[in-house]
């Protein structure tokens, strides 16, 4: 087997809802209050992966994860019955869904010692994603368990904040030759918080044993944020040799560019300019929350991105004027994830991308459409129908909540390892 990319999906977790927690996230803010569906949430999502695999490209998986937190309401001498409501909604949260806040990848051909390092982002800037980490390095840890393969670090420390994959990008010939690493950090001061601190992408360049030949720090635009592109990646996208990004994407694009030319000759830039279409616009369609792949047998590359990118009138129509060139990307193919969008996660967001062989990865977390079909069957039977934020506290809502974690995990055979 060799190097190539896989895509691991966050399974959408039973207490997906709509508390509004995310201050900067235009989509969180505007569902606040909303009645969620968790069941059909996570058929979305499945169908996301079924879709992938279909072109061609391999899959896996991250487990949602045990919802209430209850080991963190512990810390805050609390239980679920007697929280305060923000502090009970922040312990049901589903948001480890978004995967690519899971952690910071590199491959082994970037690093000094020629294995693929993970950082599990700290996710400190948010309440609610701050308690996700000591679970995602529990998963991690089986599912990559090869030290000669990987190496799987502790996240960075407070008050650094870090999230993971959104933030980082990395371009290459192609996936299994050296690449340049791309860390994309925020300057707080505008109206929403930053949350990638340019500390923690620097030591996360250092621990992964980074050339700084080939690793560059760049800062996110002040108005992209303010716009709400509260991570990169609702401005920006990269994939192999091509960088596809708004043109506001960047504090300082021509020297971004001129940098990223002289360390990668090779790279590709499609610029989607603000005339085109405005940066309200893309964030408020996800255009550039899309999973760039590229398909096998040299189809190009294909965009996979939000339904919602189809009803933006100017988002659609550069899309087909792109495809109708001669351009690099061959393929639109929209997806629907209305209910992860809803919370401000689209395609790009579910996905953790790891380029490395499958051959080294503990099968559990691979899956193919009979696999899909087993989680499938298991969501249909226990996840709940609908939540609404006043449900939250609701001790039979907690119970179905548990029993659905506990049947997948059973299901996966893991729960030896992610016991509770
Ligand atoms: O961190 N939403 C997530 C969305 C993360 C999207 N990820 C990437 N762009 N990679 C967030 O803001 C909403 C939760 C709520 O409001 O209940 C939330 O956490």
């Amino acid at each position: 087997m060799s190097v190539i990319e896989i895509n691991f999906d966050g399974i959408i977790g039973p207490s997906h809802n709509y508390a509004g927690l995310s201050l900067g996230n235009l989509a969180s803010a505007r569902n606040a209050g909303a009645v969620s569906h968790p069941r059909a949430a996570a058929l979305q999502g499945i169908e996301k992966m079924r879709g992938n695999i279909r072109l061609g490209l391999r899959q896996g998986i991250f487990l949602p994860q045990w919802r209430p937190d209850s080991a963190w309401l512990a810390r805050l001498g609390v239980d679920v019955g007697n929280a305060d409501p923000h502090i009970r909604a922040a312990a049901m949260s589903a948001s480890s869904m978004w995967a690519a806040n899971a952690a910071t990848v590199s491959p082994a051909s970037d690093t000094a010692d020629g294995r693929t390092h993970l950082t599990i982002a700290n996710l400190v800037t948010m309440p609610h994603r701050s308690h996700e980490w000591p679970q995602t390095l529990a998963q991690l840890r089986v599912a990559f368990s090869d030290a000669r393969a990987f190496a799987v670090h502790d996240p960075i420390p407070a008050p650094f904040g870090d999230e993971g994959a959104a933030n980082h990008m990395r371009l290459s010939q192609s996936h299994d030759q050296a690449g340049v690493e791309v860390f994309v950090y925020g300057r707080s001061g505008s109206a929403f918080p930053a949350r990638q601190h340019v500390e923690a992408s620097k030591a996360i360049a250092r621990i992964h044993g980074l050339d700084p030949a080939r690793t560059l720090f760049v800062q996110q635009s002040e108005e992209a944020i303010a716009a709400g592109a509260f991570h990169n990646d609702v401005v920006a996208v990269a994939n192999e040799h091509i960088l596809f990004a708004h043109e506001q994407a960047f504090a300082d694009k021509d020297r971004f560019y001129a940098d990223l030319r002289a360390a990668l000759p090779a790279v590709e830039i499609v610029e989607v300019p603000a005339s085109a279409v405005s940066l309200s616009d893309a964030i408020a369609s996800y255009l550039f929350n899309a999973q760039l792949v590229t398909l096998p047998d040299g189809a190009g590359m294909a965009l996979i991105l939000p339904t919602e990118a189809q009803q933006v009138p100017a988002v659609w129509r550069w899309l087909e004027g792109m495809i109708a060139g001669n351009g690099p990307i061959r393929r639109l193919v929209p997806v629907d994830v209305r209910q992860s969008m809803a919370n401000g996660g689209g395609p790009a967001c579910l996905r953790l991308r790891v380029v490395a062989d499958p051959a080294d990865i503990d099968p559990r977390f691979l899956v193919d459409e009979a696999r899909l079909d087993g989680i499938a069957r298991i969501v249909a039977g226990y996840w709940p129908e609908r939540i609404a934020p006043d449900d939250l506290g609701d001790t039979r809502l907690i119970a179905q909540i548990e029993q659905s974690w506990l049947t997948l995990v059973d299901h996966l055979q893991l729960s030896g390892d992610l016991s509770i």
